[in-house]
């Protein structure tokens, strides 16, 4: 099932032959197309045409049916392979919607286009368990309704359709848990990996925000150092060489990198990004991929400062919204891309979004404003380190116990007086008593 709907995996689509009308309705208002024509363009559509409708849901067609019969003919008129809709769209209408088109053009409604650009950049075997995944519980509703639909249809054709379909729900459910087993297996060993980091002094700091936030191009800006994972999922848009592509879900899995602070070592790690109106079915699906975000020492919420105050206000609402199920880390609000700010923009910004963004940071990812700023907030954001002093007997093992507690911890001074050493530093609590016991265990030489 994974991969089946990617564009181009299997060779038979091409963005030549995937022409969309894109359409959308909404209660009151207008109907913003802008998301749904970049999610289409990064799922590889060609956009053919375009159809909105405010008015309330119709329970059959979504849309009002004349406003239907308006998109089969503008279906023709283009020769559209598909049509896109940007609402959640139950079994039934689909079922009803697609009896009126044209034959053999395919529906496809928000989260199938998310996940087809899922299923083509998923590229370990993390992500792709996440994409099936999200894929079966997308399928499972509709594999109820068909069975049903295919039940109470006289036509001769659909005869025994129904329990064929029931063995196609039992096989989905059985999938589901096997790689809801998977996975967990491969959250239990990142989290033993995390464990293991703090351990040895890093702190963690995620990078969370909206998709195309600057969130990737924010990590190659702090990052000092190549991947620390050798089995990181290969990131194209993570490259020291790479260009960042304006287009949404550049980054899928996780990537983790050294970033040199100051005074403390920090990994960060930088995920996917969130989007709007996900069913929570899909947020949990890539459950453990945002493990990296929710179980951070600090996240580091990436805006878009040069959108508008609404989108920025909708934005952040659903980054909030996404991180406050599981998210224990405290939040640093980061406004990005202010080289693109007019004179005085960003304090109006700031003071209209006070509420939502309190004490934001302001940074350009690309011409590296603010960043200095922003490694210092971030430092004294992070958790407390305690003080701690130490002396050490001069033993052959004693440089190896100093040049350790260099590596996971912030060495005030160091002195050297007769066969002493005495290390005056900061670190973790945890980190403090290891080299407590390291030093106890150090021998002086004449003992
Ligand atoms: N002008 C300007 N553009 C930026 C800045 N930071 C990022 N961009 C652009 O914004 C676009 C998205 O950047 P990415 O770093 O890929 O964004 P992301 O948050 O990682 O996006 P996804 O991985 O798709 O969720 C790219 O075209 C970047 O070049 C910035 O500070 N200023
Ligand atoms: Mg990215």
């Amino acid at each position: 099932m994974s991969g089946q709907r990617a564009s181009g995996a299997d060779g038979t689509t091409t963005n030549a032959d995937r022409r969309a009308v894109i359409a959308k309705r909404v209660d009151a208002g207008t109907a913003d197309l802008t998301e749904i024509e970049q999610l289409s363009s990064a799922a590889g559509y060609a956009i053919v045409g375009q159809l909105t409708q405010t008015r309330k849901e119709d329970a059959a067609y979504l849309f009002g049916e004349g406003k239907i019969d308006e998109l089969a003919d503008l279906v023709a008129r283009t020769d559209a392979t598909h049509v896109v809709v940007d609402n959640d769209m139950g079994p039934y209408q689909t079922f009803n919607v697609g009896q009126k088109l044209p034959e053999g053009v395919e529906i496809v409604d928000r989260f199938t286009l998310i996940l087809e650009i899922f299923a083509e950049r998923a590229q370990t075997r993390k992500a792709q368990l996440q994409v099936e995944l999200a894929e079966l519980r997308y399928e499972l509703p509709r594999a109820e309704t068909k069975a049903s639909l295919a039940k109470r249809d006289e036509r001769p054709g659909f005869m025994g359709l129904g329990e064929y379909d029931e063995s196609v729900e039992r096989d989905i459910k059985r999938r589901i848990s096997d790689i809801r087993d998977e996975l967990s297996s491969i959250a239990k060993k990142e989290r033993a990996r995390r464990e293991e980091r703090r351990a040895s002094g890093f702190d963690l700091l995620a990078l969370a925000g909206y998709t195309n936030a600057g969130k990737s191009t924010l990590m190659r800006r702090l990052a000092t150092e190549l991947d620390v994972d050798e089995n990181a999922d290969r990131h194209p848009d993570l490259g020291t060489t790479a260009e960042s592509q304006d287009k949404l879900f550049t980054t899928l899995g996780t990537t983790t990198r050294r970033a040199e602070l100051d005074r403390r070592d920090v990994l960060l790690t930088d995920t996917v990004g969130f989007i709007s109106d996900l069913p929570h079915w899909l947020v949990e699906s890539f459950e453990s991929t945002l493990d990296s975000v929710y179980r951070a020492d600090l996240v580091l919420l990436v805006v878009d400062a040069s959108e508008p105050v609404r989108e920025m206000r909708e934005k952040l609402v659903t980054c909030h919204d996404t991180l406050h199920e599981r998210n224990q880390a405290p939040i640093l609000t980061v406004f990005n891309k202010v080289d693109r700010l007019e004179e005085g923009e960003l304090a109006e910004k700031q003071s209209a979004l006070s509420t939502l963004a309190p004490n934001p940071i302001a940074v350009s990812a690309t011409d590296g404003t603010g960043i200095e700023a922003l490694r210092e907030r971030v430092e004294s954001e992070l958790p407390d380190w305690e003080r701690e002093r130490l002396v050490l007997p001069m033993t052959d093992e004693t440089m190896s116990v100093v040049s350790w507690v260099h590596d996971h911890g912030y060495v005030e001074t160091e002195s050297y007086a007769g066969d002493q050493v005495t290390l005056e530093f900061e670190a973790k609590p945890a980190i403090i008593s290891r080299a407590r016991s390291k030093a106890a265990e150090l021998a002086p030489l004449d003992a």
